[in-house]
């Protein structure tokens, strides 16, 4: 199972490294770090097992985070409706988006940064996205709202990107052109 003490921290290469792309068919190891990854995000929003394993809550997680450095990446957020969005992305790509922009008005963080960075991340506000499956299964899919967001910050940590590099170093929440922000779900 996957703890904090296996997510690199800001400093370590492997959050500057370009992944590789993954050939088929992985590999044991592969499948089963990618469906460690997935389980990790779901035990860290459990609360109960959150605790007893001192896991900070995720809604995503990429292969580098865990010094893996495939193109490998998992998204697990729980909906308004009950309903999870859960799905581990292999080779994940970005065909087409918006020319509208999004950020999250309270800006992002990373299981990779100990530390708050204030600042909007701009985003685009709606993707479609292409990616494989474990068994090679072709995915194509259209997210918008935080979904949207996390498989961009997912994406660019395969590229080496940090949620930071984005943010504007002279004036952090300096208005962003054509990007709305993206207000939190109720809690209710
Ligand atoms: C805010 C947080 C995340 C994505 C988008 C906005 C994910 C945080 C967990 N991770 O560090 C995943 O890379
Ligand atoms: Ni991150």
């Amino acid at each position: 199972m996957i703890l904090m003490k296996d997510i690199v921290r800001e400093g370590h290469p492997a959050l500057r490294t370009k992944a590789e792309e993954v050939k088929f068919p992985l590999t044991d190891e592969e499948r089963k770090l990618a469906k460690d990854m997935l389980q990790f995000l779901k035990n860290s929003q459990d609360p109960e097992i959150a605790e007893k394993y001192g896991l900070r809550s995720g809604i995503g997680l990429a292969g580098n985070q865990i010094n893996f450095l495939k193109r490998i990446f998992a998204i697990h957020i729980e909906q308004e409706n009950g309903e999870a969005l859960s799905f581990i992305a292999v080779n994940p790509k970005i065909v087409s988006h918006s020319a509208e922009k999004t950020y999250l008005p309270q800006g992002e963080g990373c299981l990779s940064v100990d530390r708050s960075v204030p600042g909007y991340v701009p985003r685009y506000a709606r993707i479609t996205v292409k990616f494989y499956t474990l068994d090679g299964e072709e995915k194509k899919m259209r997210l918008q709202g935080l979904p949207a967001i996390c498989f961009q910050h997912e994406l660019d940590h395969l590229n080496g990107v940090m949620f930071y590099d984005h943010i504007n170093k002279e004036d952090p929440f300096a208005p962003i052109p054509d990007a709305f922000p993206l207000e939190a779900e109720s809690e209710a």
